[in-house]
């Protein structure tokens, strides 16, 4: 069944969602973004004992045992990359710079915030929270130095990733189950970019966690407003 059936029908339920038509995309479940494991970006909801990494884990095992495939995406960037407020003189961690780029020809401003160095290709923090087994493909994404990508599916420099082609390549796919980290930044630019594409998304509300609580409630009401995203509250 598709989810727009699913919600005609009222009774929406993971359950009734063939593993044919709908992927999982799990958004940067990596060790930088928990506070368990120490993370240099972690984000509140995710301390030892908030249960967070046991409800993904749990969540994971459920969604490979009905034969869904799942797909991660990883945040994977340079060690100068330029989200990172280390780079910049003067600058500490959560300020924000101006930035000017080029797409469609046009220029335009946009506002960059400025992170602790996180999820630096292979350092300890860049790990997936998960084991590798859970996940069937992962998607690198913002390797390019001069471009941050909150969105696994294109950078700020409209470079699309290899998640892109991926779920491009899918054509019987029509749903997309999402969770992650984090609900405002991540989580919300993979998700519109993937409502752009023409998905339905189930964004499942206990497994994702936002930086800024606030940014958390703002971000799901602005999906939930394209009317492409039920949020359901658990997997199970
Ligand atoms: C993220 C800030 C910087 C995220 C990634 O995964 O939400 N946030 N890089
Ligand atoms: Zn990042």
């Amino acid at each position: 069944m598709d989810i727009q059936s699913s919600l005609r029908n009222m009774n929406f339920n993971i359950s009734t969602l063939s593993p044919e038509f709908a992927r999982v995309v799990i958004v940067d479940p990596q060790k930088d973004f928990t506070i368990q494991h120490g993370g240099s970006l972690g984000v509140p909801g995710t301390e030892a004992g908030s249960g967070y990494i046991e409800r993904v884990i749990e969540a994971m095992t459920f969604l490979k045992s009905c034969g869904f495939t799942i797909l991660a995406t990883q945040d994977w960037h340079p060690s100068n990359h330029l989200s990172f407020a280390s780079q910049h003189p003067n600058k500490k961690p959560f300020d924000t710079i101006m930035l000017i780029r080029t797409l469609l020809n046009m220029e335009e401003q946009f506002e960059q915030v400025l992170w602790p160095d996180h999820c630096v290709q292979g350092s300890e923090g860049a790990e997936f929270f998960i084991t590798e087994d859970l996940i069937d493909f992962s998607f690198p994404k913002g390797t390019h130095k001069n471009f941050d990508s909150y969105s696994g599916i294109k950078d700020d420099g409209g470079i699309k990733t290899e998640l892109h082609s991926h779920l491009k390549s899918l054509e019987k796919v029509a749903s997309l189950i999402i969770y992650g980290l984090a609900t405002d930044y991540c989580v919300y630019a993979t998700v519109m970019d993937a409502v752009d594409m023409g998905f339905d998304i189930i964004l499942i509300n206990d497994l994702i966690s936002a930086v800024h609580p606030e940014g958390g409630e703002k971000a799901i009401e602005l999906m939930k407003a394209t009317g492409k995203v039920v949020v359901c509250d658990s997997i199970l």
